[in-house]
């Protein structure tokens, strides 16, 4: 098989990737590890910035989404067993998030696609990326038959995910890593519940510490909370996890959940991590290939599609006039935003959640920190701009200024 990029991974990076280079008549195949079917449910992020759906709805994507996307003008905090608003809309400018599952992406690009005979190979694993120092590289893959090919193309995007094969292509001389594990891991649950808030809420309780309130309909709650990172699935029946975030919404401002069946349940280790540079010779990595966020913040979707608003435009060019100046800036493009993006879900993960070893000292600065967060417009305003979104980094490059290490040829 040939085409002119290779793209491991159908999330929403890659199939966005795939989508944008078609707009612009180029040719890519899209190798996909997992069937579509399992691809289209997937549950897991919910909140996309102002600028992901501006992306999106730019590249003819938002039919549904400006349908059935849920706009948050505002995101709460509970804390000391109150409810504090911070009014984005008023922080930020005039700017907002809108809440709408990450698999309805999925399935919106994936729909596009197919529409325009794209080609996803579904099931499909990419084993291997040669020659990638070569003009001619090419993907290794393992059909769900058990065959073996090769693709050939002119570049290839490593949008398989943090587990997937791209990241370690690179040499490990030149792969540098940045990682923190939390000690603890979100316990999420989707149930057939009316949401009590109408925007996000996070909460923190000094003893049992954090949870979040989200939603994905006015009939469906989102609902997460800080649990140990060792804990199995089936030490969590349906109403122990109610009982739990009931108790971490104690307080003298009334709040009583909805119950309703859990239609959904899943344990998410938190992590945060960079692979630094983004791109190799041909190879440029894009989303969660490239880095984590822990999901506080509500970052990781948004910014695999920013990695995407990147690379798509610097292929294009390359492909259109044969300049690499966008290419070979890429890594230090993303990379800018991507520590700013890093440094604020590392910030909302540390001042909503109890770490182990911590004394009521340690917990009660934590409520001191939300409490300065909802009362000061200055801390508020800094909150509301990382929150809708930070704007694209500029990629005019100096030459001078250039890592030497993601020159393409
Ligand atoms: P994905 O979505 O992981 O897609 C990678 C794809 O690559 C495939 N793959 C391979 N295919 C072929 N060959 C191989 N060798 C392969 N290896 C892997 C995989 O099957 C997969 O389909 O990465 P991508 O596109 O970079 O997208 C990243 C986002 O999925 C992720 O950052 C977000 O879900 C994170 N996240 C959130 N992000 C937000 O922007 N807003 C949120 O509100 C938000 N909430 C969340 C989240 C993530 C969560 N979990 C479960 C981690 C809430 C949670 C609980
Ligand atoms: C979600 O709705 O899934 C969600 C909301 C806010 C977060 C993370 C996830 O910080």
């Amino acid at each position: 098989m040939q085409t002119q990029v290779a793209i491991l991974g159908a999330g929403p990076a890659g199939l966005f990737l795939s989508h944008l280079l078609h707009l612009q008549g180029i040719d890519s195949i899209v190798i996909e590890s997992r069937s579509r079917d399992y691809v289209e449910g997937r549950l897991r992020a919910g909140v996309l910035e102002k600028g992901t759906v501006d992306a999106l709805v730019e590249a003819g994507l938002g039919e549904s989404l400006l349908r059935e996307g849920l706009r948050h003008k505002e995101i709460n905090f509970r804390f000391g067993g109150r409810n504090h608003t911070l009014d984005l809309d008023d922080l930020s400018g005039g700017r907002y998030v809108t809440v709408y599952g990450q698999q309805k992406v999925v399935k919106d690009i994936i729909a596009a696609r197919m529409a325009a005979q794209g080609k996803i190979l579904f099931e499909t694993k990419a084993e291997e990326i040669l020659g990638i120092e070569t003009t001619n590289p090419r993907v290794r893959i393992v059909t769900k038959n058990g065959e073996q090919q090769e693709i050939s193309c002119e570049l290839v995007a490593g949008c398989d995910g943090f587990h997937g094969i791209s990241r370690e292509t690179i040499p490990s001389s030149i792969l540098k890593t940045f990682e923190r594990v939390y000690p603890f891991a979100w316990l999420g649950i989707l149930a057939e519940a009316p949401p009590i808030f109408n925007c996000v809420t996070n909460v923190y309780h000094e003893e049992r510490g954090f949870a979040l309130l989200s939603m994905r309909s006015r009939t469906l709650s989102r609902l997460y909370m800080q649990c140990d990172p060792n804990e199995k699935l089936e030490d969590w029946p349906d109403e122990r996890i109610w009982d739990e975030l009931e108790r971490r919404l104690e307080g003298t401002e009334k709040c009583t959940l909805v119950r309703g069946p859990i239609l959904n349940k899943g344990i998410t280790p938190m992590r945060s991590f960079v692979a630094e540079p983004m791109s190799y010779r041909r190879l440029f990595l894009a989303g969660d290939s490239a880095h984590i966020v822990p999901p506080t913040g509500a970052k990781g979707m948004n910014l695999a599609m920013a990695d995407i608003r990147v690379l798509a435009p610097a292929m294009i060019d390359y492909f259109k006039t044969g300049a690499t100046r966008l290419l070979d800036a890429y890594s230090d493009t993303c990379l800018r935003r991507v520590w700013k993006v890093e440094r604020f879900s590392w910030s909302v993960t540390s001042m909503t959640h109890n770490f182990p070893e911590e004394s009521r000292f340690d917990r009660r600065m934590r409520s001191a920190t939300l409490d300065y967060l909802t009362s000061s417009k200055a801390s508020g305003t800094t909150f509301a701009e990382n929150f809708v979104g930070l704007p694209l980094e500029n990629s005019e490059v100096q030459d001078s200024e250039r890592d030497p290490r993601t020159v393409m040829l």
